[in-house]
């Protein structure tokens, strides 16, 4: 399964501090095609994109969304058609393939999940379309799927917050609660994390990367295994729902029970603030730029690298109120 084209991150750059990336400050005007989907056809020299969001499950999804809607907007050159999956693969499929009809210039898309995209991306490919992967990664065995991705070393993350357990909480009795399963997010960071601190995990369940699916993942776990004292969650939402289900228990997250999270949105860093997160590992959506470049590059034929890791940085209880606050997102 470990694939053949998946975009795999696989270097080893630990925390590294974070390149803060100017956004195109002017935000307002026109903001997206919305969910119709629009056939562009005012500003001839506009690049026509279409991008299949896969949902918006998360704060970092939220946050992510509008990053890649001011940076593709009209004033920055681009006519984009933003879809909605709701977190359905058969929605994404069905955007693409409209996306295909639409003749777009450049598809982009996270994809929800790894799996099950050979037919759609072998229908893109063959209509000459190129493709800018978002985000999360795709297994295909078609040949050649993507011209490039951007996303973040899903793997490194899960590493990282390992490695924070193994140096602080080396008997603690880890619940592990996973994003999406199959998502790109969810496999690497499981994998990243295990290596590491695998013999400490006494369950795994999912959460779907949503609070309240987080909430009752928990609420199971705290029956299910009542000897744990930590929780590693793929992501601040579901750990957010995970503090909700401890202190309804009657008892104290990040100190009866630990939270290790990933992503750093703002919720999440207040959260360690007061002292119920212990440690987060960031994933930095906020590269709209980035990607605006890549896909203006892509459309000019212009030559881009196969892949571009966005930087992440990672926090613990030292972290003060005004760095959250000054968060952008
Ligand atoms: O960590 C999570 C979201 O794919 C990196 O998806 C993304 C993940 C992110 O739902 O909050």
């Amino acid at each position: 399964m470990k694939g053949i084209t998946r975009a795999r991150t696989g270097f080893a750059g630990a925390v590294a501090t974070l390149t803060v990336l100017a956004l195109a400050a002017c935000g307002g005007g026109s903001d997206s095609a919305g969910d119709g989907g629009t056939d562009g056809g005012d500003g001839g020299d506009l690049i026509r994109v279409g991008f299949s969001q896969l949902g918006a499950e998360s704060g970092w999804r939220t946050a992510n969304t509008e990053s890649v809607k001011e940076s593709l907007s009209e004033e920055n050159g681009f006519d984009l058609t933003f879809v909605d999956a709701q977190q359905k693969q058969e929605n994404q499929i069905k955007a693409l393939r409209d996306f295909i009809a639409q003749d777009v210039d450049v598809i982009a898309f996270s994809p929800v999940i790894e799996t099950g995209w050979d037919e759609v991306l072998q229908e893109i490919k063959d209509s000459g379309i190129p493709v800018v992967l978002v985000d999360r990664t795709v297994d295909t065995t078609v040949d050649d799927p993507f011209v490039t991705w951007i996303g973040a070393d899903f793997t490194q993350e899960g590493t990282t917050a390992g490695e924070w357990v193994a140096e602080n909480a080396p008997d603690a009795k880890i619940f592990e609660l996973q994003g999406t399963l199959g998502s790109g997010a969810q496999v690497d960071r499981e994998e990243g994390f295990g290596a590491v601190v695998g013999d400490q995990i006494i369950g795994k369940a999912s959460g779907n990367f949503t609070r309240a699916e987080g909430k009752t993942a928990v609420e199971a776990a705290l029956q299910a295994y009542p000897d744990m004292t930590m929780i590693f969650t793929h992501n601040d939402d579901m750990g957010l729902g995970a503090i909700e289900a401890i202190e309804a228990a009657g008892k104290t997250p990040g100190t009866d029970i630990q939270i290790v999270s990933v992503d750093g949105v703002r919720d999440g860093l207040q959260a360690l603030v007061d002292k119920k997160f212990n440690y987060v590992v960031e994933c930095n959506p906020v590269f709209g730029d980035q990607l605006a470049e890549l896909i203006t590059k892509v459309a000019n034929g212009e030559d881009v690298p196969k892949e571009t890791i966005v930087i992440d940085e990672a926090f613990d209880q030292t972290i003060t109120q005004a760095e959250v606050d000054a968060r952008a997102y």
